[in-house]
């Protein structure tokens, strides 16, 4: 008697796990999902949807529950990494959505990457741009070409890729597509607020390494604006003009005039021996470096 009653019990108990095992998966005989994949002795195998529930009773599992092509990470021998297979939309190589405190992607990362963009210049030219605060940056030199008030640094086109062009300020004025401009003092003062102030903002943007600075004191780029030391033309050397400073300076224009009309204008500049993102005014007809900012 006690034996029936064990026997029964069992029964019972395995009845109601068949149940609720099936009952998981129901609704992919709603999708008319006519095969599976499931994990079978360590082995990914794929199988009619009518053969499941014996297979789940033999303790294989499922793989790819949410049906986007990657199954679940550790799930079987072989099989491919999905960090949340409950979700179709997280998988790996999937984009990785900002601010959702979500690891898309499924790359052990969350919400990498999201402080930065692109931005595309009159002619179509592609920058890297990136946020820095609430204000978005190129995280280039401009290298839009413009025929009068514009130089290439040493007139060589081959400085043009890595260190943009060198414009004047008027010239400057106009280079920024619709949606950005060139920024104004309060724009980059706010940009060193961010950065922990002037004294110390330039070590944190300033791109890392000897590849263009020399040499490149207290260099982090931590805020990921990539400063590049694209010296400048100055247009007071003998009657022609002189580029100098590559490697040693990056200066930037800003829209700020010293005075109204004044002959100088505001520009913001990084040294290779320093930490400090500097306040100066340079004449307007000299060549300098372009950053736009968002509006
Ligand atoms: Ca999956
Ligand atoms: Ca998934
Ligand atoms: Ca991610
Ligand atoms: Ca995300």
């Amino acid at each position: 008697m006690k034996k029936l009653i064990y026997l029964s019990i069992i029964a019972v108990l395995f009845s109601a796990c068949e149940k609720n095992m099936f009952d998981e998966h129901e609704d992919l005989s709603l999708k008319k999902v006519n095969k599976i994949t499931i994990c079978h002795n360590g082995h990914p195998i794929n199988i009619s949807i009518n053969a499941l529930k014996v297979h789940l009773n033999h303790g294989d599992e499922i793989l790819d529950a949410d049906g986007d092509g990657f199954s679940a990470i550790g799930a079987c021998s072989g099989s491919m990494d999905d960090c949340d297979d409950n979700d179709a939309s997280i998988f790996p190589g999937a984009e990785e959505i900002c601010g959702d405190g979500i690891d898309n992607n499924c790359n052990g990362e969350v919400d990498e990457n999201c402080n930065e963009g692109t931005m595309t210049d009159s002619d179509g030219n592609i920058y890297k741009t990136v946020i820095i605060g609430d204000q978005e940056w190129m995280a280039e030199n401009m290298a839009l070409y413009v025929e009068d008030g514009s130089w290439a640094y040493d007139n060589d086109e081959t400085n043009v890729t890595t260190y943009g062009r060198l414009y004047n300020w008027e010239t400057a004025q106009n280079v920024c597509p619709a949606d950005w401009h060139l920024p104004t003092q309060s724009n980059w003062n706010k940009l060193a607020g961010v950065l922990g102030g002037r004294g110390i903002a330039g070590g944190k943007m300033k791109e890392e390494g000897l590849s263009h600075w020399s040499p490149n004191t207290g260099a982090s780029n931590e805020s990921g604006f990539t400063g590049l030391p694209g010296g400048f033309y100055d247009s007071d050397f003998n009657s022609t003009g002189l580029c100098i400073n590559i490697t040693r300076y990056g200066l930037w224009w800003s829209a700020t005039q010293l005075r109204q009309n004044a002959n100088n204008s505001y520009c913001n500049g990084l040294g290779s021996y320093s930490i400090l993102l500097t306040i100066l005014n340079y004449p307007k007809n000299d060549g300098l470096s372009v950053r736009c900012v968002k509006d």
